[in-house]
């Protein structure tokens, strides 16, 4: 006989008379007596029975009326939103812009006006092509959106951690993301742009070259979001009280440097913790050690404007900075997680179109078509028009509107007054206010309705060639193998070669290196160029990760791998100097338990062996006894370990007892200058500062 499970009513009688008090939001306070607040219906009905549907007899059929049943299964069928169609994986966090001075020479925009003054701000990063749960290590564009909430409303930067786009204009929007999403048929690969589709498209539209370096090169594999640059890629205006319009651009860089991992690396990364980066920015804000970037722009004279090369409205075109220098305006800071992951990050809504009195729009044509699109995707995604009313996207000063109803109106209008012009006088209801409110740039426009791109937007690949130019031998090296990784994935072998084709007007021994990799038979003819190549760009060191190094190893983190009868001593001194670099320490042990050091003191691990690999750690250190290296030697992990730590030319610190290890695993007797002996305190400060290089690049023989 089935046996039918207990009523839980004993457990929950207890609370039924307390107290529960429910907040206008909905939201229940637990009486100030103290004791468990009472489980409710979405109506406020106490429950008494959570456990068991209605029956009719211990084994009969559900009761239809069974209220609470029907009300569980039809919310929990309906907890689901729609992903977004493109950025659905990403990771938000509360935080404040801070106004270094008033820049009220260039903009009125309420925020950038009183020096010191903290505007509230929420970001959300993510990556483009992947679905909600793909591995955070993909190899794609991080979208960087931060929402303002200034006093003068709600101010949308919606940009991502690389300054240029694939496309020119809005219309192709559906086709590059058709592309690179998995394919229509299989659906797969998911969170890859190394399929056929892809580069299908890509090498039948130049004006990506640019943007292909950029994806091909580490950015698109940051270590963490802490360490991504942002960018709102189209030009924008600034706007100043008297109506002076400046075009700028904006940047924000990260106050701990940029920093990527290696490919190899994001492959395993993405097995070991496919939540590494959103685990990394949740532990980093709640342990307070808060991201900060500084926030800039670049000013766009009119005298630049006539003699740059390329026109500031085509997306696939940057400034270098060092052309344009970058002006500061104060920085952000993010210290607050969310409260609730879909309250917050799911359903937050960006909009381009969000913009405040002092900033304006340029006619950039795929900022346009943006400003268009975010809506229809907010009123997809969150049910109704009045998305708003959510507190992630309501704005922190006063909202007066004479809009009503729909789905989920939950800030409704008191009174008469639903319409303007009316006679019941300035108390009944809001008016427009010249003075106040905000005026769109006053540009002449004008010309011929057409369909097309202007000439000044056909150079596809000269600043593709500067960027390259512009990256260490390692880093060009790593946007070869990227290519070739790539396409070799690609199984039509036209495409291959038309992509070839491209890179040849990019740079020939990048070509020539990728058709290698391939091993096409011969060098295909460069593609057209509709504009001859400008070779005379000059590398722009801006552009460079490595040439943009921290010198800080602040943020990082060593793994420190542990076995039972270590020098506690050593390992406290170790402790210190990376708590004193500001970076973080992680236990790593053959049991989670922990190990029991020589003068008998028990250091609780963070992660066991095979849950901690290399990849999760900036650096390394073998701290381990000559029992415990022996036997360690026969363990996958721990060679992994290690042999991973080596070909991702990683810092590796060790005691002298690991040193057999470390050497017969990788097969060499001696050790290069990325290892480093610990043998005493000072050694522990000494390895920390070498940790600076973050990388220890001249190891960067190894090719996959
Ligand atoms: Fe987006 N984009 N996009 N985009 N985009 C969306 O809006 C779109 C573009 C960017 O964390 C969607 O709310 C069109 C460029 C970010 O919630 C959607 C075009 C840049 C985010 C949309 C572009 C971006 C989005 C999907 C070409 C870099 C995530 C969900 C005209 C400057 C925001 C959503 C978040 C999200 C449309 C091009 C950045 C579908 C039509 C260029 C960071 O509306």
């Amino acid at each position: 006989m089935a046996k039918t499970q207990k009523s839980s009513i004993q457990s929950t009688a207890k609370f039924a008379d307390a107290e529960v008090f429910v907040g206008a939001g909905g939201e229940t306070h637990l009486p100030e007596t103290g004791g468990q607040a009472v489980l409710t219906t979405q109506q406020g009905v106490p429950i008494a029975d959570d456990q068991n549907s209605l029956k009719i007899g211990p084994r009969g059929p559900t009761a239809l009326e069974d209220f609470h049943l029907r009300e569980k299964l039809f919310h929990f069928d309906h907890e689901r939103i729609p992903e977004r169609v493109v950025h659905a994986r990403g990771y938000g966090a509360h935080g404040y812009f801070e106004n270094y001075a008033s820049q009220k020479h260039i903009t009125s925009a309420d925020l950038f006006q009183r020096k010191g003054e903290k505007t509230p701000l929420f970001v959300r990063i993510s990556t483009v092509a992947g679905s909600k749960g793909s591995p955070d290590l993909a190899r794609d564009v991080r979208g960087f959106a931060i929402k303002f909430y200034t006093q003068q409303g709600n101010w949308d930067l919606v940009g991502n951690n690389v300054p240029v786009f694939f496309i020119q204009d809005a219309i192709k929007f559906p086709d590059l993301i058709h592309a690179v999403k998995p394919e229509p048929n299989s659906d797969f690969p998911q969170a890859q742009t190394a399929h056929d589709n892809f580069w299908d498209f890509i090498s039948l539209t130049p004006e990506s070259m640019h943007m292909v370096m950029w994806i091909m090169s580490d950015r698109t594999i940051p270590r963490s979001l802490r360490f991504i640059e942002g960018f709102g890629v189209h030009t924008f205006r600034f706007v100043n009280a008297a109506g002076k319009s400046t075009f700028v651009k904006f940047h924000w860089k990260p106050k701990l440097g940029l920093q990527s991992v290696i490919w190899n690396e994001a492959v395993k990364i993405n097995g070991a913790d496919p939540d590494f980066h959103r685990r990394d920015l949740w532990d980093a804000i709640q342990s307070g050690s808060f991201p900060e970037w500084e926030l800039g722009v670049q000013l766009i004279s009119e005298k630049f404007i006539e003699k740059f090369a390329f026109d500031i409205l085509d997306p696939t075109k940057l400034i270098p900075e060092e052309d344009v220098p970058i002006h500061p305006l104060g920085r952000i800071v993010l210290d607050r997680c969310v409260d609730n992951f879909f309250a917050e990050t799911e359903s937050v809504a960006f909009c381009t179109q969000n913009i405040v009195p002092g900033i304006d729009f340029s006619n950039d044509p795929l900022l346009q078509g943006r400003n268009f699109s975010y809506l229809d995707t907010q009123l997809k995604r969150l049910g109704g028009p009045n998305f708003t009313h959510i507190p992630i996207n309501a704005p922190k000063c006063a909202v007066n509107t004479l809009q009503q109803d729909g789905h989920m109106a939950i800030k409704n209008p008191v009174g008469r007054v639903n319409y303007e012009p009316n006679s019941w006088g300035p108390a009944a209801g809001p008016a427009e206010s010249p003075e106040k409110g905000f005026h769109s740039y006053p540009a002449e426009e004008g010309g011929l309705k057409q369909r097309g791109r202007p000439a000044s937007f056909t150079d596809h690949y000269s600043q593709a060639r500067q960027f390259y130019s512009s990256q260490t031998t390692v880093e060009q090296t790593h946007i070869a193998d990227a290519l070739v990784f790539e396409l070799s994935k690609v199984q039509t072998l036209k495409i291959r070669i038309r992509m070839v084709s491209h890179l040849l007007n990019i740079d020939s021994s990048l070509a020539e290196k990728v058709a290698s990799g391939l091993r096409l038979a011969e060098l295909p003819v460069p593609a057209d160029a509709n504009t001859p190549v400008r070779t005379n760009l000059k590398p722009s060191p801006a552009l460079s990760i490595q040439q943009n190094g921290p010198a800080t190893f602040g943020g990082r983190t060593v793994g420190v791998l542990v076995t039972d009868g270590i020098d506690a001593v050593l390992l406290q001194n170790l402790a210190k100097a990376i708590k004193n670099e500001g970076a973080t320490m992680k236990l790593i042990a053959p049991e989670v338990g922990g190990i029991k050091s020589a003068d008998g003191s028990v250091f609780a691990a963070n992660e066991k062996l095979e849950g901690g690999p290399s990849v999760l750690f900036d650096a390394v250190v073998l701290l381990v006894t000559e029992d415990g290296a022996a036997r360690l030697s026969n363990r996958p992990a721990a060679r992994d370990f290690i042999a991973d730590a080596m070909a991702h030319q990683k810092f590796i610190g060790y005691v002298d007892s690991a040193a057999d290890l470390i050497k017969n695993v990788i097969g060499k007797d001696t050790l290069d200058d990325g290892f480093f002996p610990i043998r005493g305190q000072g050694d522990c400060k000494e390895f920390l500062i070498r940790c600076r290089g973050l990388r220890f690049w001249d190891r960067a023989d190894l090719t996959w």
